[in-house]
């Protein structure tokens, strides 16, 4: 650290500088977060600085954080359902499996989650000690629902089904899934981090939420599809008392407990999804979304006609290929299997889809 302060004009052009350096997101075609939508920037200044982890200091903060909760429940067919904003997926995650396993309070735990889950499994399984049983997938990337049940014992504290996978874009078979937790008695939790805010507002929206009876939790990230500030993400679940086992006592805090995997929270982002969601109510998210899969069918045809193969037909905005080259000056990835991937974000516009198809069709022609 230096010993003198630096100008304000020389620390914000160095600023600027380095922020220069960040690609634009016009040209990412592999992220799964997005340009914040401007309301959810102006909301978040408003409330930059606010502490979550201490809400008594906070209550018009922590109010907004409990609205955020009941809209997504509601939105989710469960507007009763109990929760957090958390810093993403990956918390969420990890503190389901904490949850569930402390519901369950076995000796040696395991968790039974499709081959396709996210590799924040693999950081919560680490974490705390739980075995994890990788479930092969069907011919679409989806969870093969039979092989799972044949992995749950009765040291399975968790079964997870995937909405919206990371990489194929799939919706396991959740009404499946959500029978066999209800058969075995185990705890069932749905990562929808990606698909939550996409699949309600598909033309034919695909049954993945807590009107299935078996789904116990939903993690659902307003910093992905949300169109929300950074850190924004959001565990619920059915009934209060599943997070029991999360909670802790803070007694010097102005609330006696907290459930959070995270001390000090931001409120910012918090305030930033909430106020996306209700900027653009049901219909301006499903306008959203739907432009987003019209743009990734609009890729796939476009590929296709220079003979690329898609790897399956995806159930929301990610489209993947047979390729091996692509162009140029474009942010691309690969799945594991080495599938061209391209995520159809609100940031990508049907101009650039249209000039990312010419740009592959140079290359392909
Ligand atoms: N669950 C699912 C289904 C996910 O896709 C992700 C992240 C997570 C959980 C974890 O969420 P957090 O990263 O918020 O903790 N999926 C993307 C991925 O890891 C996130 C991402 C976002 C990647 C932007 C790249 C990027 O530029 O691939």
């Amino acid at each position: 650290m230096r010993e003198k302060g630096r100008s304000r004009e020389e620390l914000f052009s160095f600023l600027a500088r380095r922020r220069g350096e960040d690609l634009e997101y016009g040209r990412i075609l592999s992220s799964m977060c997005t340009r914040p939508h401007p309301v959810a920037v102006e909301a978040e200044a408003m409330f930059a600085g606010t502490n979550l982890g201490d809400p008594g200091l906070f209550p018009g903060t922590a109010g907004i954080e409990r609205l955020l909760i009941e809209s997504l429940g509601d939105l989710l067919h469960h507007p009763g359902a109990c929760g957090y904003a958390t810093s993403g997926g990956t918390e969420s995650n990890i503190q389901v499996l904490r949850m569930a396993r402390g519901l369950a309070g076995v000796q040696d735990p395991n968790v039974v989650v499709p081959e396709s889950a996210h590799f924040s499994f693999e950081k919560a399984c680490d974490l705390l000690s739980i075995e994890i049983r990788p479930v092969p997938l069907d011919r679409n990337f989806r969870m093969d629902a039979e092989a799972a049940e044949e992995q749950v014992d009765r040291n399975t504290t968790c079964l997870v089904g995937i909405a919206g996978t990371t990489e194929y874009g799939m919706v396991d078979p959740i009404r499946i899934l959500s029978d066999i937790a209800v058969d075995r008695g185990v705890f069932f939790h749905v990562d929808a981090a990606f698909g939550g805010l996409v699949v309600p507002f598909l033309e034919e929206p695909i049954p993945f939420d807590f009107a299935l009876p078996g789904v116990c939790s939903i993690s659902v990230d307003p910093h992905k599809m949300g169109m929300s500030p950074i850190p924004a993400g959001a565990l619920l679940v059915r009934d209060e008392g599943m997070l029991s086992p999360l909670s802790v006592a803070t007694p010097y805090l102005t609330v006696k407990k907290e459930y959070t995997l995270t001390g000090t929270r931001p409120g910012g982002p918090v305030a930033g999804a909430f106020a996306v969601l209700e900027f653009l109510g049901r219909e301006g998210m499903r306008s959203i979304v739907q432009g987003c899969m019209a743009n990734t069918a609009r890729l796939i045809a476009g590929l296709e006609t220079f003979g690329l193969e898609r790897a399956v037909t995806p159930d929301v905005n990610v489209a993947t290929f047979t390729c091996d080259r692509t162009p140029p000056g474009w942010q691309i990835s690969r799945t594991r299997k080495g599938h061209l991937r391209i995520v159809c974000m609100p940031h990508v516009s049907r101009d650039q889809v249209e000039a990312f198809i010419s740009a592959m069709g140079e290359i392909h022609a």
